[in-house]
């Protein structure tokens, strides 16, 4: 039987890139309960009470907090969403997006 010769392998895998993330942040304000900002934070971004308590703290005392990091598109809804939230009720509450270094 001819023996079978294999060539080796040359081609190398194309890298996966993977996709740049953003962050979404709370920004303070003077008018936006605390609560609410908790209550938006636990709906909007499914932390427990004591993670929203602790971004929404943090974004009162330093002027900004980040909430979380996603993909793109993801960060940009969930922004846009949870400031429509504040808004409907007549709130100036404010979540921006900014991607990662
Ligand atoms: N500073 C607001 C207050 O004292 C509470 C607040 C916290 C509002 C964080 C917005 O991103 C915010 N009622």
């Amino acid at each position: 039987m001819p023996e079978t010769v294999l060539k080796p392998r040359t081609k190398t895998q194309p890298k996966t890139e993977r996709p740049k993330l953003y962050k979404v942040i709370l920004v303070n304000d003077d008018f936006t309960p605390r609560e609410f900002v908790v209550t938006v934070l636990k709906g909007e971004f499914k932390l427990s009470e004591d993670q929203a308590h602790r971004v929404m703290i943090t974004a009162h005392t330093r002027g900004v907090c980040v909430v979380a990091v996603f993909t793109r598109d993801v960060a940009e809804t969930k922004a846009a969403r949870a400031t429509d939230v504040g808004k409907a009720k007549g709130y100036p509450l404010l979540f921006t997006t900014e991607p990662e270094e």
